[in-house]
């Protein structure tokens, strides 16, 4: 006879993480298995989930940050404790610094071993190491409570300006048991988890009065933009305003970048020029020189230029961070943009264009540029330098407007970013806020992943290092990956020698020649070796159109190429070769 307590069906663990993470829309995880986890990862696949293994967690890290701002739910990397969880620690800090929505969850060992320091296996105090990297941290001791500590984090990570929250889970929660249904109930969908924010209606009167009386106003997208998924609003709100913009990085292809109001090809001339200048989901840090200094008119590198700024951000403490910011307007970028559209089609035709000086003044700077880069794009040199292989590239990626393209490296970052135009919103994915190498091929699976677009990776051979090994990743899913190895021969480039004339290469200086097109020959994958622009189109336009994982050596002239691309200044010394 079977009692009712033995009749009961229970749940653990494993399966409530699970249940959590489905109930809320989620169906991907990015991880690497190993104790405690490994039966989460086959249980979550057995569930029905996604799961990609990874070769190393910090490249599942930026898979899932990744994953977060292409899709506006907070991408999962799932690791073991200690080394696992450092490894996708330096992923959550860069998900975190960027404002990308993702959830570290790893394992841990036991509580009290690691609270006595009695030297447990990949024994480490987890939870007290992220949070100062992470938006929020959470540890769940209770199977009872996976419920809430789910619903915590997704909360954590996506409402607000989204970031990185890491979330502890030791050993001993796993194997817990409770009773299936109230382990049900005990589960939250969370509602609402990233609720719009709408601006006060004074803050964007403040800000539409500013722009209405500039002279020579300039608007500039940031990745948050980008990220708002409010795309149609933001290209009304530029074209409605008729007010020259600058697209971010990642913020290219918001419109499409041959868009005729974009002042990209004249970025030098219209930031100090400009009068008043409206950030939309773009933070005034170092990538836009703190919004002082010589790059905006200033008359030394601390000097402020004389612009007024209207920021539009979520995070109320963002104004003010690096100059004056006179008109804040505080909200989610949907809900403000729309709330300027809104003040600009009440004033109708009174709704002042900027002046033809202006805009002359930007399209004949804009036109002079393009001239010359079209000049060099047209050259072609032996070997291959940055510009003749980017002019393929960049018919390529028009030819594929869905294509999305990850790119790292310093001057294949640099050249990529302002040769290669985008047409249309998150098909750029790269290096970021921190600059930081080794997002390459996490990027790359993750993009195909969500998408199941043709991804592209453009890659510096320094970069590329930092995450190679996933190749093997790419191949295992047979993921419609084309990896392009701008090879020349070393970090920035490859012609430093050793001033001893000892036997050891300068530190920037990799293997000569080396042919990274055979690491990806080992998997199955296509592999690649380019020394012509003919060659780098033939295969880069074979990879896309039969989707196949490939990987293309296009090598570069080791001389092309300065001392960390455009960013040489940041360097101390600043001592500089060609
Ligand atoms: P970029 O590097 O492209 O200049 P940043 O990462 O510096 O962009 O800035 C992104 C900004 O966008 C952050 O300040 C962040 O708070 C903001 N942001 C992110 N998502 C949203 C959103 N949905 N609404 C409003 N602001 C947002
Ligand atoms: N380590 C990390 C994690 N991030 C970094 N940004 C660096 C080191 C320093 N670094 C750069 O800023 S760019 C770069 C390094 C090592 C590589 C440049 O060489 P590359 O690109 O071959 O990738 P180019 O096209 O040859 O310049």
């Amino acid at each position: 006879m079977t009692t009712d307590a033995q009749s009961q069906a229970v749940t653990d663990g494993f399966d409530l993480v699970i249940d959590a993470l489905k109930l809320n829309g989620i169906d991907t995880i990015f991880g690497l298995p190993g104790i405690p986890i490994t039966d989460l990862t086959r249980r979550a696949q057995a569930a029905g989930m996604r799961v990609i293994s990874f070769r190393h967690e910090q490249n599942a890290g930026n898979a899932a940050a990744i994953a977060g701002f292409m899709t506006q739910k907070p991408g999962i990397c799932l690791t073991v404790s200690a080394p696992g969880f450092l490894n996708g620690l330096t992923a959550l800090a860069n998900a975190t610094t960027n404002c990308f929505p993702m959830i570290l969850v790893s394992g841990s060992s036991e509580r009290e071993i690691v609270d006595l320091q009695q030297g447990d296996y990949e024994e480490m105090d987890q939870l007290a190491i992220a949070r100062p990297l992470a938006k929020a941290a959470f540890r769940v001791l209770h199977a009872e409570d996976i419920g809430v500590g789910i619903a915590r984090s997704i909360r954590a990570a996506v409402s607000g300006r989204p970031g990185g929250v890491y979330l502890d889970l030791p050993a001993k929660l796993f194997a817990q048991t409770m009773d299936a249904e109230a382990g049900k109930r005990s589960l939250i969908k969370v509602v609402d988890p990233a609720p719009r924010q709408i601006p006060a209606q004074d803050a964007v009167q403040r800000a539409l009065a500013m722009l209405k009386t500039a002279k020579r106003p300039l608007i500039v997208l940031g990745k948050g933009a980008a990220y708002a998924q409010a795309d149609a609003d933001i290209r009304a709100l530029v074209e409605k305003t008729g007010i020259p913009y600058l697209p971010m990085s990642m913020a290219k292809g918001l419109l499409p970048d041959t868009h005729e109001q974009s002042a990209a090809a004249a970025r030098s001339y219209v930031l100090p020029e400009a009068d008043v200048v409206m950030l939309i989901g773009a933070r005034l840090n170092w990538l836009l020189s703190h919004g002082k200094g010589k790059t905006w008119g200033g008359k030394d590198h601390k000097a402020w230029g004389g612009q007024k700024f209207i920021q539009i951000d979520i995070s109320p403490q963002e104004a003010d961070s690096n100059v004056r910011i006179d008109a804040p307007v505080v909200g989610d970028i949907g809900s403000c943009v729309s709330a300027m559209l809104g003040g600009i089609s009440a004033m109708g035709a009174n709704w002042p264009q900027p002046s033809a000086d202006w805009l002359g003044a930007v399209a004949e700077r804009k036109s002079k540029n393009i001239a010359k880069m079209a000049e060099t794009l047209a050259r072609n040199p032996t070997p291959m330098n940055f510009h003749s292989a980017l002019n393929v590239m960049r018919d390529i990626i028009k030819a594929n407007p869905d294509a999305i393209l990850v790119n790292e490296g310093a001057n294949a970052l640099d050249f990529t970013r302002s040769i290669v135009d985008m047409q249309k919103p998150r098909k750029r994915l790269d290096v970021g806020t921190w600059g930081v190498m080794g997002i390459g091929m996490g990027f790359a699976v993750a993009a195909a992943v969500v998408s199941g677009q043709p991804v592209i990776a453009i890659e510096g051979d320094s970069a590329f290092g930092f995450s190679g090994m996933e190749v093997e990743t790419i191949c295992r899913y047979n993921l419609p990956v084309c990896v392009v190895v701008f090879n020349n021969n070393g970090v920035y480039c490859g012609t430093d020698v050793n001033p001893t004339g000892g036997p050891d290469v300068a530190p920037t200086v990799f293997v000569k020649g080396a042919r990274y097109d055979k690491l990806i020959e080992a998997f199955g994958g296509v592999g690649v070796h380019a020394t012509t622009p003919a060659e780098l189109r033939k295969a880069v336009e074979e990879a896309v159109r039969s989707r196949k994982p490939t990987l293309v050596n296009a090598v570069i002239d080791e001389t092309a190429g300065t001392e960390s691309g455009r960013i040489t200044s940041l360097n101390p010394t600043s001592a500089k070769k060609k």
